[in-house]
């Protein structure tokens, strides 16, 4: 039986992926066999990112590309399929937060939220669909988060966005199924990257943030994610493995959904 993990010959895009979650799980695709491509928003990131995957022993290809524009990401799926292929695995990770009260944010900060964490996905799956069905099939993933499922203060637009991209999951993988193409979410915990550094860093007296103890704490694994803690699963769902499993939300978390936290000493 061949190994069903295995991504040899397979081509992944991976939106926004010169560091981060996305640079881990590009690589983990890597690791697995698959080629890489991947595109950041400026050449700066992008060069960055071909310098760390080459450290990496990764012989990856980047682009600029903005994943809200859809000209933009159409030029550049015409490209990749030019210069690499037809995309075989999109892992749509390319995401941004802001933390504002909701009653202080304005509506353009709110749409920017939506833009790159819900309508980008969108954007870039209808871009690479038809050629996935034409080649029979394909693997989507979808980085959705714990507020696909939670809210919290402040993360109104992130969490509206991530709520949505659950569903997307659900309806890319309905309406898209019967042509192999199995669509599936990974939902990271509180993962110690750039995004969630303001959450982590040390108060000004040299105390832990307290958001930081408030996370430990609702998380059973008693730690923070690290970006590699999302490897495995990403493999899994970018692979022959996961053939059968479709319009999932796979959560990557330690255990925080299953918890209601530790009690306050
Ligand atoms: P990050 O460190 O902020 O990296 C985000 C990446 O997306 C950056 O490379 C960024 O590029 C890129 N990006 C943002 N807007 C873009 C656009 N319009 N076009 C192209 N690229 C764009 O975030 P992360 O922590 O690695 O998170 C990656 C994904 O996981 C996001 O979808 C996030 O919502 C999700 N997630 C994160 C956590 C966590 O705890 N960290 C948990 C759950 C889910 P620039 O560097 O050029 O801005
Ligand atoms: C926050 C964090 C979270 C994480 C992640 C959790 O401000 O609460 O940034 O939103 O990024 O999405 O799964």
């Amino acid at each position: 039986m061949d190994n069903p993990f295995s991504l040899q010959g397979k081509i992944a895009l991976v939106t926004g992926a010169s560091y981060g979650i996305g640079f881990a799980i590009a690589s983990a695709l890597a690791n697995a066999g698959a080629k890489i491509v991947f595109n950041d928003l400026k050449q700066e990131f992008v060069d960055k990112g071909l310098a760390a995957y080459k450290a990496a022993g990764i012989a990856a290809i980047g682009y600029v590309c903005d994943v809200t524009d859809e000209e933009q990401v159409n030029a550049m799926v015409k490209q990749i399929e030019t210069e690499a292929g037809v995309i075989d695995i999109l892992v749509n990770n390319a995401g941004i937060i802001k933390r504002i009260p909701m009653i202080e944010m304005s509506a353009s900060e709110f749409r920017q939220v939506i833009d790159v964490d819900l309508n980008a996905p969108f954007i870039v799956s209808k871009a690479v669909i038809p050629n996935m069905i034409k080649k029979g099939g394909g693997k989507i993933i979808n980085i959705c988060s714990m507020m696909s499922e939670l809210g919290r203060e402040t993360v109104s637009a992130y969490a509206a966005a991530k709520g949505g991209l659950k569903m997307l999951t659900r309806n890319i993988a309905s309406e898209y199924g019967e042509y192999n193409i199995q669509c599936n979410g990974i939902g990271p915990g509180y993962i110690a990257t750039p995004q969630t550094a303001p959450l982590r860093e040390r108060q000004a007296d040299g105390s832990r943030n307290p958001f930081d103890a408030f996370i430990l704490a609702k998380t059973p694994a008693a730690r923070w994610g690290t970006p590699e803690d999302l490897a495995g699963p990403a493999v899994f769902l970018a692979s022959s493995a996961s053939d059968f499993v479709n319009g999932h939300v796979l959560y990557v978390d330690g255990g925080i959904l299953a918890y209601i936290g530790k009690q306050p000493s």
